[in-house]
């Protein structure tokens, strides 16, 4: 496989600590917030019942469903968690533990919920995402006039103007959801070069934790990017199929590998989030390849729906893993079985070894994020560092390497160079064919 799958290695310590110090400031941050605005609202109601920890979800593990129906009954409004929720950034992004998880909030959230809260007294809610709190990864654009940048967490692109919301970002919004900040990430979704995961010039080395800051996210993965920090963090991410959610608007690393989808706590959430922003665009020609009609995934959630259903475990790929992660997958799939299906396992693909072997997907990588990105590029609006292409992006971090290249473990930036130095040939179309053999293909255990 090619780069390390993003997302930095669990702090564990320091991530339980900020979750014991958190649950308090939380429950008093929200407390407090719903204090407030009852006072300025003119409520007669106590401030004291307003403490009735029932009115109150657990943010660390408030499903979006609890979320919508807290909002819906009128225990809390979309203005009480946006304020909630930016408390608990401020305290453990740059305070605290430190997490450095958010490299941006978006300053027009507040006035998004409020009229969002508005919306949903006159005319009811939108649906499941009305009023909820959303991060999305800093590759992925939001309109510059909100107020955030859009990055991929480098200096280069500080203050560059994107044309328009991504497709992702605009589904979020036509839903209801209020994009309340960027998420830290490994600078150009770690395709600079060899440096420790979740490091970024702008965002520092983050850490990938999962705390609660946020309802639900959007996370992008070419090479493991959603699934790796997902279950590292003991997450529900989905990697949808490259075409089934628009990449258009989103930071590049290759249009065969790029893919945009959820990173939740739970299933449910997770369907809830896929449901709004899968479907065609005709701005990313590989989605026009799906049905017309997006399935309501949520729906079709059914206690029984693994009843029936045969599911092979390809074990070699879990030999490297973590142990604790591998007797969790383990008892996962006892879980799975007792839910009705039907388990081979192993059910290892055949061509394992080749796979393994194979560098075909560097190649690429490599070329193609010449291609895409250099095109992301030309479609912005503004960039006022000048940068134009991948050579001035290359020559743009050596000029200011102080805060790009950053001693003592983040100066590298080959792949960058790699790809500078690619074109697309025939040894690129070869890689190519090479992989969809490999990974389409053959990529079947029922051969
Ligand atoms: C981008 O980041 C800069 C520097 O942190 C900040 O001043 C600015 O408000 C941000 N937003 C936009 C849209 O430029
Ligand atoms: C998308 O369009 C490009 C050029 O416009 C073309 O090269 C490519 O094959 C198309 N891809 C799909 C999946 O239709
Ligand atoms: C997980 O299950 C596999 C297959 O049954 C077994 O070989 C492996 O030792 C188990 N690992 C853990 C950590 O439980
Ligand atoms: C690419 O795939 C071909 C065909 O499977 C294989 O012969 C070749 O060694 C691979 N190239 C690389 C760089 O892995
Ligand atoms: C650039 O590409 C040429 C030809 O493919 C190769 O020989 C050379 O090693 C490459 N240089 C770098 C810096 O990748
Ligand atoms: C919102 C926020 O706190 N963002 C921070 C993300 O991390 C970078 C670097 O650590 C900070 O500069 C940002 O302020």
């Amino acid at each position: 496989m090619h780069e390390p799958a993003e997302g930095a290695p669990t702090v564990e310590e320091r991530t339980t600590m900020g979750r014991i110090s958190l649950r308090l400031i939380l429950f008093s941050a929200l407390t407090l917030v719903l204090g407030v605005c009852f006072t300025t609202s003119g409520t007669t109601q106590a401030p004291s019942t307003l403490a009735a920890p029932s009115m109150f979800p657990d943010l660390y593990e408030a499903s979006i469903a609890e979320l919508q129906d807290g909002l819906e009954k009128g225990h809390f409004t979309s203005v009480d968690l946006v304020k909630a929720y930016f408390a608990r950034i401020e305290e453990v992004n740059l305070q605290g533990p430190a997490l450095r998880a958010v490299i941006e909030t978006n300053p027009s959230a507040l006035k998004q919920a409020s009229e969002l809260d508005l919306e949903r007294k006159v005319s009811g809610p939108r649906g499941p995402l009305h009023g909820i709190p959303i991060i999305v990864k800093d590759n992925i654009a939001t309109l510059h006039s909100e107020g955030m940048n859009t990055t991929a967490g480098s200096f280069a692109l500080l203050g560059s103007v994107v044309p328009r919301d991504a497709h992702v970002a605009a589904q979020l919004r036509a839903a209801g959801a209020i994009i309340l900040g960027k998420a830290n990430l490994s600078e150009w979704a770690n395709f600079r070069g060899s440096v420790p995961s979740g490091f970024s010039g702008r965002g520092g080395q983050a850490t990938s934790p999962a705390i609660g800051l946020v309802a639900g996210a959007l996370g992008s993965e070419t090479d493991g990017s959603i699934v790796s920090p997902s279950s590292n963090q003991n997450l529900v991410g989905i990697k949808p199929t490259v075409g089934l959610t628009s990449r258009a608007g989103v930071i590049p690393i290759s249009e065969h590998q790029d893919t945009v989808g959820p990173i939740c706590r739970s299933v449910a959430d997770a369907a809830v989030i896929l449901t709004a922003i899968a479907g065609r665009d005709p701005r990313d020609n590989f989605t026009l390849a799906q049905p017309l009609k997006v399935p309501n995934y949520l729906q079709a959630l059914k206690p029984d729906g693994l009843k029936g259903v045969r599911l092979g475990v390809p074990r070699k790929f879990f030999e490297t893993g973590n142990a604790n992660v591998l007797a969790a997958f383990n008892a996962s799939i006892d879980i799975i079985r007792g839910l009705g299906a039907t388990v081979v396992d192993p059910a290892d693909f055949p061509d394992f070894d080749e796979l393994r072997a194979s560098d075909n997907e560097t190649i690429v990588l490599d070329t193609d994020f010449k291609v895409d990105v250099n095109q992301y590029i030309s479609e912005l609006l503004d960039v006022p560092t000048g940068v134009k292409n991948l050579a001035d992006l290359i020559a743009f971090n050596t000029a200011h390497a102080d805060e790009e290249l950053v001693k003592p473990f983040w100066t590298d930036q080959s792949t960058f160079i790699a790809s500078e130095n690619t074109t697309v040939d025939q040894a690129y179309f070869d890689a190519l064919a090479a992989d969809k053999d490999l990974g389409a293909t053959r990529g079947s255990t029922r051969r």
